[in-house]
């Protein structure tokens, strides 16, 4: 069967459940520099790199670094982060994920992965999920953040298939808006109110089933 579209997943927050891990260990980061940091404030760091989080965070704590402390708190983020993730198994994969990849690898359905994550090789590895992706593209590959469409224009290309005929999953609003930049069409993953601008919203990856998939190709 020949597919009229093909996928491209983000990772955090589609394929796993580490958006809350990332939230930890930067808030961490904002506690230990003297404030807080809500998980409403979070919503704008999915999807967004390492570099472009922390420059948020310092200005929400109105605080200016040297660069050379800056890299400290991004090695120390990641760092925890890491620990966070280093006993990650299946059970962190969100809901349906763990049989809806090889089911569409099974349907020759192509699919890529779109991440800011430069951990993402490492997290798809350690859940043995690699060789079912088409393409992997992520945070080493790019020069720029969601919400510019760079990672998702390049795993388009490495699928071979026109960014008009992709569909982006995605639970960030930076990820909705890069897809929808291109012409993608955009599946949100998560609150409708923050994720508007997607061509759908689901409410988790639950609904997120073959049948639903197929019938958008
Ligand atoms: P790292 P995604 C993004 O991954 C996360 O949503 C975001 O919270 C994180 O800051 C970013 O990756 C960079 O991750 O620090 O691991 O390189 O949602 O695009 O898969
Ligand atoms: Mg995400």
């Amino acid at each position: 069967m020949k597919t009229k579209k093909a996928i491209i997943f983000d990772l955090d927050g589609v394929i796993v459940d580490t958006a809350k891990y990332h939230y930890l260990a930067w808030r961490k980061i904002a506690n230990d520099l003297g404030f807080d940091f809500s998980k409403a404030e979070n919503e704008h760091l999915k999807g967004v790199s390492r570099v472009k989080s922390l420059e948020f965070l310092l200005k929400k704590g109105n605080i200016t670094l040297t660069e050379k402390e800056k890299n400290k708190l991004l090695v120390s983020k990641n760092e925890h982060y890491l620990s966070l993730i280093s006993h990650m198994d299946e059970s962190e994969l969100l809901d349906g994920i763990k049989t809806l990849l090889p089911a569409l690898h099974q349907e020759n359905i192509p699919f890529a992965l779109g991440s800011a994550s430069k951990n993402a090789r490492r997290i798809l590895d350690s859940l043995q999920l690699s060789p079912l992706f088409t393409a992997i593209v992520d945070g080493t590959d790019v020069t720029k953040a969601k919400p510019d469409p760079e990672v998702f224009v390049i795993a388009a290309r490495r699928m071979c298939y026109a960014p008009k005929n992709c569909i982006v999953i995605e639970d960030s609003k930076a990820g909705i808006e890069a897809a929808n930049s291109v012409g993608m069409t955009s599946i949100g993953i998560g609150n409708d109110q923050v994720l508007q601008a997607a061509d759908y919203v689901l409410d988790s990856t639950r609904q997120l089933t073959l049948a639903f998939i197929k019938n958008l190709l």
